[in-house]
Formats: structure tokens, sequence, C-alpha cells
């Protein structure tokens, strides 16, 4: 199973790299480029275009300000496209997440909260566990675990309130 990442500058990294973490556990292959609707278009087409040829299964697509870049791909390529708003304006990431999230009908990109890098790897993961079983069966123990750490935050916050007086 092998994915793409393809970000609009290497300045998204650190909110992509949170994500490629999250899929490098699961075993999702990763290929991570900075291809830019802008500045290098036609390579961003052609990467679209060649896709699907490439054995890629699905495409994230990290940019921002007015982030044409997923819309693009999306267009372009028959692939799943999740688009990734980065919060890199003057605007608070709101001018990348309505250029993503507001798509014409036809063309959909499947838009994640504004620096949500862990929610693009794992929706990309649960795309992909319509395929692959055993992504699924790693997905329940992910909720698993992160159900048991707020149950553990619960515990230490009622301890902690109990024992000072705080909140009795
Ligand atoms: C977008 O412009 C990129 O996705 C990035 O979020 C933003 C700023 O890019 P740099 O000026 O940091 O290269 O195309």
């Amino acid at each position: 199973m092998k994915i793409a990442i393809i970000m609009g500058s290497d300045s998204d990294y650190p909110v992509v790299e949170k994500g490629i973490k999250i899929l490098k556990d699961f075993g999702v292959e990763v290929e991570i480029r900075v291809i830019s609707a802008h500045r290098t278009p036609f390579k961003a087409m052609d990467f679209a275009k060649n896709a699907e040829k490439n054995n890629f299964e699905l495409i994230i697509s990290a940019a921002g300000k007015a982030a044409h870049l997923p819309g693009i791909l999306a267009g372009v390529s028959i692939l799943p496209v999740i688009g990734l708003p980065i919060k890199s304006s003057t605007l608070d990431g709101m001018d990348s997440l309505l250029s993503i999230v507001q798509m014409p009908k036809g063309v959909p990109v499947a838009t994640v909260a504004i620096n949500g890098g862990e929610n693009a790897a794992l929706l990309a993961i649960e795309m992909l566990s319509i395929k692959y079983p055993e992504l699924r069966e790693r997905l329940k123990a992910y909720r698993e675990m992160m159900s048991k750490n707020v149950e553990e935050k619960d515990r230490k916050i009622v301890k902690l309130s109990t024992e000072d007086g705080g909140t009795k």
C-alpha cells in the first residue's frame, strides 16, 4: 500500500511530519514531494496524471495561502485527494481552508482541519482499510489506546482535585 504526500512548500513539512509518523507506524509506504500548484504547475499536473499508473492509492496534499494544489491534483487524478490546509498566512489559515474545502461539484477534496496533519493521515488509513483489513484492526487498537489515554488523564485530574481540595 502506497500513498503520496504532496506539499506546496517545504515550509509545510512540520505539519505534514506528524501525519508521516502515524502512516509509518501503520506500515503505509509514503512518498513525500514538494510540488507547487503555482510555482511548478506543469509538474503538479504531470504527477497527478501519472499517480494511478505509479501505484499510488490516494494522495494527501498540504498547502497554504491560496491553496490550489489539492484541487489541481484532484482535477487531474481519479485518486481520492485529502486536502490539508496549512496555517501559513496572515489570515490564520482560513484562506487555505476555504481554498481547499470549497471545491466545485464533480471534483471533491476531502478536507481536514487547519494544520490537521494527524487526521489527514488517519483518514488516509481509514480509506485504505476498506481494501486492507489489517489496517482496520490497527485502527481499532489506535482508538482503544486513545480512550485509555483520556481515561488516565481523567483519573489523574480527579485524584489531583480531590487531594488538594480544589474542586471538592
Ligand atoms: C503555499 O504557500 C505552500 O503550500 C505554503 O504553505 C505557502 C508558503 O510557501 P513558502 O513561501 O513558505 O514556500 O504554496
